[in-house]
């Protein structure tokens, strides 16, 4: 088939990439410039381990060009950015949605399929994208095929999941599930599960919001294990040894570009019905403020004011810093009158030697569970002023320092005298 996808980041590009690398040809269409102008240089914008491999294959094939306007295809896919508003429920931003689709009408043929990716609030393919399309003159699911198809992928494993994790396949009617399915059975080996495309954007959106619920749960255990001097930690372990029992984990807040966004689109579709959504946002927003109270408790007894910070994305191992915790925290020291040193060895900028990064620092607060953070080496701690870390993500198995942890940091706050 001929496919045009619309949006070439996280989600786009490896999907454009496995369409090409199965017998598709596929116009990549992003509206910025650069990402065009690098895609067509042969290299990918996007750090996602096995995808460089993958984007070359499809190249050599010359099934991908990346291109700044879409032309004639059998299949359009827009899978662009979904921000939230600034409004009071940060409902779902709609633009870059309702402006892909626009860029579309004056290439839909009859008998073309659209889908929608892009993580969207409940409802808007029906609502929102089907009349737009009805008012270009087509009749959805006879001269026009149109269907929301979520994507489950884990950023750093997406190549894999994007072929393997079983996919919605949320047609607007029957006809439409049954196209949009034909194509997604050529690339995926997954379950391919049938719904209504109202179906699928909030089954979509009540993954994350699952997660961003039993996230808020683990992080108000944290404050409760901090409180009441118990290691929150060694309980979660424990309860977790149930067997139908999956206490998730405490950490510096949610991050991303999914989990910290998602829960806002239901809870503005619904609002009265969603007080334990939008409370769990509520609690695990506030983490950052908490990290940051119980740094200033551990710096009280500090000889300086320097903070090493290991970690800025959203979480391990990849690039990613949109939304992230880690970053809010390092600007909170900052502004509170700390020295903040960043070290990432994930972020450009932060990418710097370990030992400059911890030179006579007070504190390495850990912010992100990287993996080069599984081992803190001596000659890091060796420079420091006071060899501590706070490891907020439990990562830290290797050191030669005084380690506290979100279990057991009202060890060290306890003792320190109250009126300091
Ligand atoms: N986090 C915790 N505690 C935990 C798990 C995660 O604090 O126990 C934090 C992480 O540090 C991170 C944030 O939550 O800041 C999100 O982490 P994540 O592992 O959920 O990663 P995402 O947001 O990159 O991916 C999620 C995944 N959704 C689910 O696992 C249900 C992924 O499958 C989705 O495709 C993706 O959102 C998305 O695009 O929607």
């Amino acid at each position: 088939m001929k496919i045009t996808t619309i949006g070439l980041g996280y989600i786009g590009l490896p999907t454009s990439i496995l369409f090409a690398t199965h017998g598709h040809h596929v116009r990549g269409v992003d509206a910025n410039p650069a990402v065009v102008e690098t895609l067509n240089q042969g290299f990918i914008h996007i750090e996602e381990e096995g995808l460089q491999k993958l984007y070359n294959e499809a190249l050599q094939s010359g099934s991908f060009e990346a291109s700044l306007t879409p032309n004639e295809s059998d299949a359009f896919i827009i899978a662009v950015p979904t921000p939230n508003k600034q409004d009071a429920y940060k409902s779902c931003d709609l633009s870059y949605v309702i402006s892909a689709v626009e860029s579309t009408l004056p290439y839909l043929e009859k008998g073309n399929l659209l889908i929608v990716e892009s993580t969207i609030a409940p409802r808007t393919t029906e609502d929102v994208v089907k009349p737009m399309l009805e008012a270009a003159g087509f009749t959805i699911g006879e001269d026009l095929f149109l269907a929301h198809c979520p994507e489950r992928v884990l950023p750093g494993n997406i190549a894999y999941e994007l072929v393997h994790n079983p996919r919605i396949i949320g047609g607007v009617t029957p006809a439409c599930t049954a196209v949009a399915k034909a194509m997604y059975q050529t690339v995926v080996q997954g379950e391919l599960i049938e719904s209504s495309a109202s179906e699928a954007e909030l089954s979509k959106l009540m993954e994350n919001t699952y997660r961003d619920v039993n996230i808020a749960l683990a992080n108000e255990l944290a404050k409760i294990g901090l409180d009441l001097e118990i290691n929150a930690l060694k309980v979660i372990e424990m309860a977790n040894r149930h067997p139908r029992v999956n206490l998730h984990s405490p950490g510096p807040g949610v991050g991303g570009h999914c989990l910290a966004v998602d829960p806002y689109f239901v809870a503005a579709a619904s609002p009265t019905f969603s007080p334990l959504i939008q409370n769990a946002r509520r609690i695990n927003s506030s983490m950052p403020d908490f990290i940051v109270e119980n740094v200033e408790k551990l710096m009280e007894i500090a000889s300086n004011k320097k903070i090493t910070v290991f970690g800025l994305t959203y979480k391990g191992n990849i690039d990613d810093t949109r939304e992230s915790p880690a970053q809010e925290i390092s600007v909170m020291l900052q502004h509170a009158g700390y020295d903040v040193t960043e070290y990432d060895p994930h972020v450009a900028h932060a990418n710097i030697a370990i030992e400059d990064a911890c030179r006579d620092s007070s504190l390495i607060l850990v912010l992100t569970d990287h993996k080069e953070f599984e081992t803190i080496p001596v000659s890091a701690t060796d420079v420091m002023d006071t060899a501590q870390i706070l490891d907020t993500k439990t990562i830290v198995k290797e050191h030669d320092a005084t380690l506290f942890n979100l279990g057991n940091m009202h060890e060290a706050i306890r003792k320190i005298p109250q009126n300091m």
